[in-house]
């Protein structure tokens, strides 16, 4: 509670506007009933930390256009993804489902479709409400239902889970195809360059990482991502021709925005939900010339920049359309963050002193608090008083609090309707928390207190150096007393640890 301080005059003000209406009134049903529906949108990075974000405070980057939504808005210090990697978390993001139901991992960029099309997901709820809907950026959920021809239609994909318009790439951006699927089809391919997709061998005479490291002219490879080369840095994957299809790292961002402008602009007169999720910074890191050298921090503190910027001009053409006002805007991270994520881009010679993972311990893939906690902030100008909120959400949530929102019923178990919490119009949050990391390891939170299971394995990825959480032993922290997760207290409170083991085998056992 100490940290919610919401402007206490504006609260006065709504306390008293809220005591002259009638008691039948007061439902929070009723009021949303009665507001616009307002446009929704998310904006989703790609392995940022919560210390790369200047708003909280713990890192040595600045980042004014992410800190503005929170300097407007809500800003969350307990927010989580429900995976410390990308794929788990998008599944749950857009499903409402814990990605460990669906034994989600991080997908090729071949994968088939990971979102059953006949089940609810975010983008067909708020269809169903009238709204337009798109996803433009990172996908990274899988396409079609088996051997993609890229030269065809692709015929599953996020059109076929709710969004009216896609324009993204299939994976990540250090995965094959290097190409941008709109509404189910390659941009820019030449009927006579048919792109071909493997992930099992190369394509006969086509150069590689490994094979001619002399080609890797933009940026060269420290671990994996040795495959087929594109824009002079090599991949995971093989491909060959689409080569006018093939992106250049460089103008993605851009491109990215552009699309998203576009169709806000578009859409502006009827309520939309967008879903723009930018590729920054996860690897290869190749921010556009205009970032290089910005930051100080090398190609991971650029992108960040380049990342900020882009939302900032997104932020510009709302306010010039006028949509600001009206639109639930949230900000989010897919996953913590990582440095040395398989390329040679000075991530970790440059860092000096800054702290993407703030206080916390871990990053990506760890099973401690760095991998899932991250940055969550949320702006609605008419609805919301800014403040901050230490209540404990999870963005696997937003689907039954925006369900709430826009007068709907869903029949998730996952998802918590915190629909008053997300609008900072109550402080009460999850009771508890299930996370995921690499290879499907899950950990338990509940309130203050941490658990981790006994998981045999490495304790630290090597090239990454991030401690993965594995431990033969059981783990019992408080983060509340210790945020760095320093003090293993599960042989001092044997009672709270099997309280918490009870607990977490309960949801995890549960359908
Ligand atoms: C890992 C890749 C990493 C990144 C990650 C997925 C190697 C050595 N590492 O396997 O670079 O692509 O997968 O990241 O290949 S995520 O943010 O999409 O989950
Ligand atoms: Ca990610």
């Amino acid at each position: 509670m100490k940290q919610y301080n919401l402007l206490k005059n504006k609260l006065t003000l709504a306390l008293a506007l809220l005591v002259m209406l009638p008691v039948s009134l007061m439902t929070s049903t009723v009021v949303f009933a009665s507001t616009n529906k307002p446009n929704i949108v998310i904006i989703y990075t790609d392995d940022l930390g919560i210390g790369d974000v200047s708003a909280y405070k713990m890192g040595r980057l600045s980042t004014p256009n992410i800190d503005s939504i929170a300097d407007q808005g809500i800003k969350f210090t307990n927010g989580y993804a429900t995976a410390a990697t990308c794929t788990p978390s998008r599944f749950s993001i857009l499903t409402g489902q814990y990605p460990w139901r669906k034994g989600a991992a991080i997908l090729p960029g071949d994968a088939p479709l990971l979102i059953d099309p006949t089940k609810n997901t975010l983008p067909k709820m708020l269809k169903k409400s009238g709204y337009t809907t798109a996803v433009i950026g990172k996908w990274h959920l899988g396409l079609g239902s088996g051997q993609i021809d890229w030269n065809e239609h692709i015929s599953l994909g996020p059109n076929e889970v709710g969004f009216d318009y896609s324009y993204i790439m299939a994976a990540t951006n250090d995965r094959v195809p290097n190409v941008y699927v709109k509404n189910g089809d390659v941009v820019g391919l030449e009927k006579n360059d048919p792109l071909k997709v493997s992930y099992k061998k190369n394509f006969a005479g086509e150069p590689t990482g490994l094979d001619n490291p002399e080609l890797q002219t933009n940026m060269t490879f420290s671990n994996g991502h040795f495959h087929s080369i594109n824009n002079g840095i090599s991949r995971i994957g093989y491909q060959k021709g689409g080569k006018k299809a093939q992106w250049i790292d460089e103008d993605m961002s851009d491109l990215f925005l552009a699309e998203a402008q576009s169709f806000v602009k578009k859409h502006q007169a009827e309520p939309f939900f967008l879903f723009y999720t930018l590729h920054q910074p996860h690897v290869p890191r190749v921010p556009n010339p205009r970032f290089v050298g910005k930051s100080g921090q090398g190609a991971r503190g650029d992108a960040i920049l380049e990342a900020d910027w882009a939302i900032g001009e997104f932020l510009t053409t709302l306010d010039e359309l006028g949509l600001s006002e009206n639109t639930l805007l949230i900000f989010s991270s897919d996953n913590g963050p990582v440095l040395d994520d398989g390329y040679n881009d000075e991530s970790i010679a440059k860092l000096g002193e800054h702290t993407p993972s703030g206080n916390l311990r871990g990053g990506k893939y760890s099973l401690f608090d760095a991998g899932t906690h991250i940055p969550f902030m949320v702006r609605w100008p008419k609805k919301i008083i800014p403040g901050v909120s230490n209540a404990l959400i999870s963005q696997h949530d937003l689907l039954a609090s925006i369900a709430r929102l826009t007068g709907q019923k869903i029949s998730s178990s996952d998802s918590e309707d915190l629909l008053d919490t997300l609008i900072g119009q109550s402080n009460t949050g999850r009771k508890s928390l299930v996370v995921q990391a690499l290879g499907g390891r899950t950990a338990y939170k509940e309130g203050e207190w941490v658990f981790i299971p006994a998981y045999w394995g490495d304790e630290k990825l090597g090239k990454e150096n991030i401690e993965t959480g594995a431990c033969s032993c059981y783990q019992l922290y408080n983060l509340m007393d210790d945020p760095g997760q320093k003090i293993n207290l599960a042989s001092k409170y044997p009672e709270k640890m099997q309280e918490m083991l009870k607990a977490y085998r309960n949801i995890m056992d549960s359908e």
